[in-house]
Protein backbone atom coordinates (compact mmCIF):
# COMPACT_ATOMS: atom_id res chain seq x y z
CA UNK A 1 0.00 0.00 0.00
CA UNK A 2 1.37 3.59 -0.81
CA UNK A 3 1.72 6.31 1.73
CA UNK A 4 -1.78 7.90 0.55
CA UNK A 5 -3.47 4.92 1.06
CA UNK A 6 -2.60 4.45 4.46
CA UNK A 7 -3.28 7.62 5.13
CA UNK A 8 -7.01 7.17 3.72
CA UNK A 9 -7.50 4.88 6.89
CA UNK A 10 -6.07 7.61 9.41
CA UNK A 11 -8.71 9.71 7.85
CA UNK A 12 -11.86 7.17 7.90
CA UNK A 13 -10.44 6.93 11.87
CA UNK A 14 -10.11 10.86 11.79
CA UNK A 15 -14.14 11.34 10.85
CA UNK A 16 -15.46 8.89 13.32
CA UNK A 17 -14.34 12.13 16.12
CA UNK A 18 -16.25 14.71 13.65
CA UNK A 19 -18.84 16.33 16.45
CA UNK A 20 -17.32 14.65 19.75
CA UNK A 21 -13.77 16.30 19.86
CA UNK A 22 -14.28 20.06 20.81
CA UNK A 23 -12.64 22.82 20.82
CA UNK A 24 -10.31 19.90 19.81
CA UNK A 25 -9.63 18.74 16.37
CA UNK A 26 -10.71 15.67 14.88
CA UNK A 27 -7.44 13.06 14.45
CA UNK A 28 -6.80 10.03 13.41
CA UNK A 29 -3.91 7.66 13.38
CA UNK A 30 -2.37 4.03 11.79
CA UNK A 31 0.61 2.06 12.98
CA UNK A 32 1.64 0.15 10.04
CA UNK A 33 5.19 -2.29 9.93
CA UNK A 34 6.13 -4.46 6.71
CA UNK A 35 2.87 -3.39 4.79
CA UNK A 36 0.71 -4.92 7.60
CA UNK A 37 -1.69 -2.58 10.26
CA UNK A 38 -0.64 -3.04 13.56
CA UNK A 39 -3.07 -0.49 15.73
CA UNK A 40 -5.06 2.48 14.59
CA UNK A 41 -6.87 4.93 16.91
CA UNK A 42 -8.86 8.56 17.06
CA UNK A 43 -9.28 11.42 19.43
CA UNK A 44 -12.60 10.80 21.00
CA UNK A 45 -13.16 13.72 23.10
CA UNK A 46 -10.52 16.87 24.53
CA UNK A 47 -8.54 15.84 27.42
CA UNK A 48 -8.54 12.00 26.33
CA UNK A 49 -5.44 10.70 24.31
CA UNK A 50 -4.87 11.84 21.01
CA UNK A 51 -4.85 9.68 18.25
CA UNK A 52 -1.26 8.63 18.23
CA UNK A 53 -1.63 7.49 21.63
CA UNK A 54 -4.69 5.85 20.54
CA UNK A 55 -3.00 4.25 18.05
CA UNK A 56 0.41 2.89 20.13
CA UNK A 57 -2.20 1.31 22.57
CA UNK A 58 -4.13 -0.54 20.16
CA UNK A 59 -1.03 -1.57 18.09
CA UNK A 60 0.69 -2.19 21.77
CA UNK A 61 -2.13 -4.17 22.97
CA UNK A 62 -2.33 -6.69 19.33
CA UNK A 63 1.03 -7.00 19.01
CA UNK A 64 3.09 -6.49 21.99
CA UNK A 65 5.78 -3.40 22.24
CA UNK A 66 8.34 -4.69 20.50
CA UNK A 67 6.26 -4.91 17.30
CA UNK A 68 6.46 -0.74 17.50
CA UNK A 69 10.07 -0.64 17.19
CA UNK A 70 10.60 0.46 13.45
CA UNK A 71 7.16 1.08 12.46
CA UNK A 72 5.67 3.97 10.41
CA UNK A 73 2.89 6.09 11.96
CA UNK A 74 0.27 7.57 9.72
CA UNK A 75 -1.39 10.78 11.45
CA UNK A 76 -3.79 13.07 9.70
CA UNK A 77 -2.47 16.12 11.93
CA UNK A 78 1.33 16.92 12.45
CA UNK A 79 1.62 15.40 16.13
CA UNK A 80 1.54 18.09 18.74
CA UNK A 81 5.04 18.42 20.32
CA UNK A 82 4.34 20.23 23.36
CA UNK A 83 2.49 19.40 26.96
CA UNK A 84 -1.14 20.00 27.17
CA UNK A 85 -4.20 18.45 28.55
CA UNK A 86 -2.23 15.29 26.94
CA UNK A 87 1.59 14.48 27.16
CA UNK A 88 3.04 15.82 23.44
CA UNK A 89 2.70 12.91 20.78
CA UNK A 90 6.24 13.55 19.48
CA UNK A 91 7.26 12.10 23.01
CA UNK A 92 4.69 9.38 22.64
CA UNK A 93 6.37 8.28 19.07
CA UNK A 94 9.71 8.79 19.88
CA UNK A 95 8.97 6.65 23.28
CA UNK A 96 7.40 3.92 21.22
CA UNK A 97 10.29 3.10 18.82
CA UNK A 98 8.35 4.60 15.81
CA UNK A 99 10.85 5.21 13.16
CA UNK A 100 9.06 7.37 10.47
CA UNK A 101 5.79 9.95 10.52
CA UNK A 102 3.80 10.40 7.95
CA UNK A 103 1.11 13.53 8.43
CA UNK A 104 -1.26 15.05 6.30
CA UNK A 105 -1.90 18.48 7.54
CA UNK A 106 0.39 20.80 9.47
CA UNK A 107 -1.54 21.70 13.14
CA UNK A 108 -2.93 25.43 12.28
CA UNK A 109 -2.51 25.56 16.53
CA UNK A 110 0.05 28.24 16.72
CA UNK A 111 1.26 26.15 19.91
CA UNK A 112 2.35 23.27 17.47
CA UNK A 113 2.49 24.77 14.07
CA UNK A 114 5.59 23.45 11.78
CA UNK A 115 7.25 22.45 15.57
CA UNK A 116 6.82 18.55 15.18
CA UNK A 117 9.60 17.99 12.04
CA UNK A 118 12.78 19.32 14.39
CA UNK A 119 11.38 17.31 17.55
CA UNK A 120 10.83 13.96 15.58
CA UNK A 121 13.80 14.49 13.13
CA UNK A 122 16.43 14.64 16.56
CA UNK A 123 15.24 11.67 17.57
CA UNK A 124 16.14 10.33 14.67
CA UNK A 125 12.71 9.74 12.87
CA UNK A 126 11.94 10.14 8.94
CA UNK A 127 8.96 12.70 8.33
CA UNK A 128 7.06 13.00 5.48
CA UNK A 129 4.29 15.67 5.25
CA UNK A 130 1.92 16.77 2.99
CA UNK A 131 0.43 12.94 2.23
CA UNK A 132 -3.52 13.36 1.18
CA UNK A 133 -3.47 17.09 2.63
CA UNK A 134 -6.37 18.15 0.98
CA UNK A 135 -8.86 15.54 1.57
CA UNK A 136 -7.53 15.40 5.27
CA UNK A 137 -8.42 19.44 5.73
CA UNK A 138 -11.94 19.01 5.26
CA UNK A 139 -12.33 17.00 8.69
CA UNK A 140 -10.15 19.95 9.90
CA UNK A 141 -12.11 22.68 8.69
CA UNK A 142 -14.24 23.60 11.75
CA UNK A 143 -10.77 23.47 14.00
CA UNK A 144 -8.33 25.91 11.58
CA UNK A 145 -11.29 28.20 11.44
CA UNK A 146 -11.37 28.69 15.13
CA UNK A 147 -7.53 28.53 15.00
CA UNK A 148 -7.26 31.51 12.60
CA UNK A 149 -10.21 33.55 12.63
CA UNK A 150 -11.67 32.76 16.52
CA UNK A 151 -15.13 32.33 14.71
CA UNK A 152 -16.58 28.94 14.21
CA UNK A 153 -17.50 27.31 10.92
CA UNK A 154 -20.99 27.59 10.12
CA UNK A 155 -23.13 25.38 7.97
CA UNK A 156 -26.70 26.91 6.42
CA UNK A 157 -28.82 23.70 6.01
CA UNK A 158 -32.09 24.10 4.73
CA UNK A 159 -34.68 22.42 2.75
CA UNK A 160 -36.61 23.91 0.23
CA UNK A 161 -38.98 23.18 -3.00
CA UNK A 162 -37.41 23.57 -6.75
CA UNK A 163 -38.29 27.06 -6.67
CA UNK A 164 -36.74 27.65 -3.43
CA UNK A 165 -39.00 28.19 -0.82
CA UNK A 166 -39.30 26.84 2.27
CA UNK A 167 -43.41 26.87 3.41
CA UNK A 168 -45.75 24.78 1.24
CA UNK A 169 -49.43 26.24 0.22
CA UNK A 170 -51.96 26.87 2.73
CA UNK A 171 -53.41 23.19 4.22
CA UNK A 172 -50.45 20.95 2.94
CA UNK A 173 -48.01 20.45 6.31
CA UNK A 174 -45.12 21.83 7.06
CA UNK A 175 -42.63 18.66 5.59
CA UNK A 176 -40.84 19.54 2.39
CA UNK A 177 -38.00 17.06 2.56
CA UNK A 178 -38.79 13.21 2.60
CA UNK A 179 -37.35 11.11 5.10
CA UNK A 180 -34.49 10.13 3.57
CA UNK A 181 -33.32 13.71 3.51
CA UNK A 182 -34.23 13.98 7.16
CA UNK A 183 -32.42 11.30 8.09
CA UNK A 184 -29.57 12.88 6.79
CA UNK A 185 -30.24 15.80 8.49
CA UNK A 186 -30.01 13.98 11.70
CA UNK A 187 -26.72 12.49 10.74
CA UNK A 188 -25.09 16.16 9.43
CA UNK A 189 -26.38 17.48 13.40
CA UNK A 190 -23.81 14.75 15.07
CA UNK A 191 -21.28 16.35 13.04
CA UNK A 192 -21.61 20.23 14.87
CA UNK A 193 -21.17 21.29 18.10
CA UNK A 194 -24.68 24.18 18.01
CA UNK A 195 -27.26 24.49 15.95
CA UNK A 196 -28.53 28.34 15.38
CA UNK A 197 -31.97 29.38 15.12
CA UNK A 198 -33.99 32.58 15.22
CA UNK A 199 -36.54 33.35 17.56
CA UNK A 200 -39.52 33.75 14.63
CA UNK A 201 -38.35 30.25 13.29
CA UNK A 202 -39.17 28.76 17.02
CA UNK A 203 -42.30 30.49 17.18
CA UNK A 204 -43.79 29.29 13.72
CA UNK A 205 -41.82 26.06 13.74
CA UNK A 206 -41.54 25.05 17.83
CA UNK A 207 -38.84 22.58 16.32
CA UNK A 208 -36.34 20.25 18.59
CA UNK A 209 -33.13 20.82 16.84
CA UNK A 210 -31.92 17.56 18.79
CA UNK A 211 -30.19 14.53 17.77
CA UNK A 212 -32.97 11.72 18.06
CA UNK A 213 -30.80 8.12 16.88
CA UNK A 214 -29.01 7.34 19.98
CA UNK A 215 -26.15 5.56 18.15
CA UNK A 216 -25.49 9.21 16.60
CA UNK A 217 -25.63 10.23 20.15
CA UNK A 218 -22.72 8.03 21.00
CA UNK A 219 -19.77 10.08 22.88
CA UNK A 220 -21.08 13.31 22.56
CA UNK A 221 -23.67 15.76 23.99
CA UNK A 222 -26.98 17.21 22.81
CA UNK A 223 -25.85 20.10 20.61
CA UNK A 224 -26.25 23.37 22.14
CA UNK A 225 -29.20 25.44 20.58
CA UNK A 226 -28.92 29.08 20.35
CA UNK A 227 -31.87 30.78 19.74
CA UNK A 228 -31.41 34.55 18.40
CA UNK A 229 -33.75 36.77 19.42
CA UNK A 230 -34.21 40.23 20.91
CA UNK A 231 -37.90 39.21 22.21
CA UNK A 232 -36.68 36.58 24.81
CA UNK A 233 -40.47 36.98 26.60
CA UNK A 234 -42.15 36.13 23.94
CA UNK A 235 -40.37 32.68 23.61
CA UNK A 236 -43.24 29.91 24.46
CA UNK A 237 -41.64 28.56 27.71
CA UNK A 238 -43.67 24.76 26.92
CA UNK A 239 -41.34 24.72 23.88
CA UNK A 240 -39.21 21.39 23.64
CA UNK A 241 -36.11 23.83 23.63
CA UNK A 242 -37.03 25.44 26.59
CA UNK A 243 -38.90 22.52 28.58
CA UNK A 244 -37.31 19.51 27.43
CA UNK A 245 -34.41 17.72 29.61
CA UNK A 246 -31.94 19.03 27.40
CA UNK A 247 -33.21 22.68 28.21
CA UNK A 248 -30.05 23.66 29.75
CA UNK A 249 -28.41 23.37 26.55
CA UNK A 250 -30.39 25.83 25.42
CA UNK A 251 -29.07 29.61 25.23
CA UNK A 252 -30.56 32.88 24.18
CA UNK A 253 -28.75 35.66 22.29
CA UNK A 254 -29.96 39.00 21.06
CA UNK A 255 -29.88 39.63 17.19
CA UNK A 256 -27.39 42.56 17.40
CA UNK A 257 -23.76 41.64 16.45
CA UNK A 258 -23.83 37.92 15.40
CA UNK A 259 -19.98 37.89 14.87
CA UNK A 260 -19.61 38.95 18.64
CA UNK A 261 -22.36 35.74 19.20
CA UNK A 262 -20.47 33.92 17.19
CA UNK A 263 -17.15 34.37 18.37
CA UNK A 264 -18.65 33.89 22.21
CA UNK A 265 -19.98 30.22 21.36
CA UNK A 266 -15.91 29.58 20.97
CA UNK A 267 -14.45 30.87 24.11
CA UNK A 268 -17.72 30.36 26.09
CA UNK A 269 -18.71 27.08 25.02
CA UNK A 270 -15.73 25.54 23.41
CA UNK A 271 -17.92 25.40 20.06
CA UNK A 272 -16.32 25.00 16.33
CA UNK A 273 -18.57 24.16 14.03
CA UNK A 274 -22.46 25.55 13.64
CA UNK A 275 -25.52 24.61 11.96
CA UNK A 276 -27.58 27.38 10.82
CA UNK A 277 -31.56 26.20 10.79
CA UNK A 278 -33.62 29.61 10.68
CA UNK A 279 -35.75 31.10 8.14
CA UNK A 280 -34.91 33.48 5.63
CA UNK A 281 -34.26 36.66 6.42
CA UNK A 282 -31.99 35.70 9.32
CA UNK A 283 -30.28 33.47 7.54
CA UNK A 284 -29.76 35.92 4.67
CA UNK A 285 -28.62 38.59 7.56
CA UNK A 286 -25.95 35.70 8.28
CA UNK A 287 -24.75 35.12 4.69
CA UNK A 288 -24.52 39.19 4.30
CA UNK A 289 -22.54 39.39 7.48
CA UNK A 290 -19.92 36.80 5.89
CA UNK A 291 -20.56 34.31 8.07
CA UNK A 292 -21.60 31.40 6.34
CA UNK A 293 -18.71 28.78 5.22
CA UNK A 294 -21.01 25.95 3.36
CA UNK A 295 -24.22 25.10 2.01
CA UNK A 296 -26.43 21.93 2.22
CA UNK A 297 -29.84 22.50 0.73
CA UNK A 298 -31.81 20.02 0.00
CA UNK A 299 -34.51 20.04 -2.65
CA UNK A 300 -37.95 18.45 -2.69
CA UNK A 301 -39.67 17.72 -6.17
CA UNK A 302 -42.14 20.27 -5.47
CA UNK A 303 -42.99 23.75 -7.13
CA UNK A 304 -44.59 26.01 -4.39
CA UNK A 305 -45.20 29.33 -5.72
CA UNK A 306 -45.81 32.27 -3.95
CA UNK A 307 -45.16 31.32 -0.24
CA UNK A 308 -42.31 31.88 2.14
CA UNK A 309 -38.40 31.97 0.54
CA UNK A 310 -35.18 30.41 1.89
CA UNK A 311 -33.17 33.76 1.98
CA UNK A 312 -35.59 37.29 2.16
CA UNK A 313 -34.81 40.40 3.46
CA UNK A 314 -32.42 43.36 2.15
CA UNK A 315 -30.77 41.76 -1.41
CA UNK A 316 -27.20 40.92 -1.45
CA UNK A 317 -24.95 43.67 -2.48
CA UNK A 318 -23.90 41.04 -5.10
CA UNK A 319 -24.42 37.39 -5.58
CA UNK A 320 -22.79 34.90 -3.39
CA UNK A 321 -20.55 32.44 -5.27
CA UNK A 322 -20.76 28.59 -4.39
CA UNK A 323 -17.86 26.38 -5.20
CA UNK A 324 -16.86 22.76 -5.05
CA UNK A 325 -20.45 21.50 -5.56
CA UNK A 326 -21.72 17.88 -4.70
CA UNK A 327 -24.93 16.26 -5.21
CA UNK A 328 -26.22 13.69 -4.11
CA UNK A 329 -30.03 12.05 -4.13
CA UNK A 330 -31.30 11.07 -0.84
CA UNK A 331 -35.34 9.35 -1.87
CA UNK A 332 -37.30 11.56 -4.45
CA UNK A 333 -34.80 14.79 -3.27
CA UNK A 334 -31.72 15.84 -3.73
CA UNK A 335 -29.09 17.31 -1.84
CA UNK A 336 -26.58 20.24 -3.14
CA UNK A 337 -23.46 20.82 -0.74
CA UNK A 338 -21.29 22.90 -1.15
CA UNK A 339 -18.65 25.88 -0.27
CA UNK A 340 -19.11 30.01 0.01
CA UNK A 341 -16.49 31.49 -1.97
CA UNK A 342 -14.82 33.87 0.49
C1 LIG B 1 -2.33 15.53 18.07
N1 LIG B 1 -3.19 14.48 18.01
O1 LIG B 1 -5.22 13.60 18.18
C2 LIG B 1 -5.01 15.90 18.47
C3 LIG B 1 -4.12 17.01 18.48
O2 LIG B 1 -5.05 19.97 25.27
P1 LIG B 1 -4.48 18.85 24.51
O3 LIG B 1 -3.27 18.25 25.15
O4 LIG B 1 -5.51 17.77 24.19
O5 LIG B 1 -3.94 19.44 23.12
C4 LIG B 1 -4.83 20.03 22.24
C5 LIG B 1 -4.10 20.48 20.99
O6 LIG B 1 -3.43 19.37 20.40
C6 LIG B 1 -5.06 20.99 19.93
O7 LIG B 1 -5.26 22.37 20.03
C7 LIG B 1 -4.33 20.65 18.64
O8 LIG B 1 -3.34 21.60 18.35
C8 LIG B 1 -3.65 19.34 19.00
N2 LIG B 1 -4.55 18.25 18.70
N3 LIG B 1 -2.80 16.77 18.25
O9 LIG B 1 -1.12 15.35 17.97
C9 LIG B 1 -4.49 14.61 18.21
N4 LIG B 1 -6.34 16.06 18.72
ZN1 LIG C 1 -0.97 15.09 20.39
Amino acid sequence: MTDEEWMELALAEAWKGVGKTAPNPPVGAVIVKEGILLGAGWHRKAGLPHAEVEAISDATAKHGKAALRGATAYVTLEPCSTVGRTPACTSGLIDAGISRVVYACEDPNPAHAGAADGVLRAAGIRVTSGILREKCEIVLRPFSKVQRYGLPWVMWKCAMSLDGKITRPEGEGQWLSGEESRADVQRLRSGVDAILTSGQTVRRDNPALTIRQPELLEGRDQPWRVVVTDQPETMPAHAPLFSDQWKQRTLIRSRADREGMLRRLVTEQGVMSVMLEAGGKFSASMFYAGLVDEVVIYYAPMLCGGTIPALAGESFPKSIAVTDITIESFGSDFRLRGLVKK
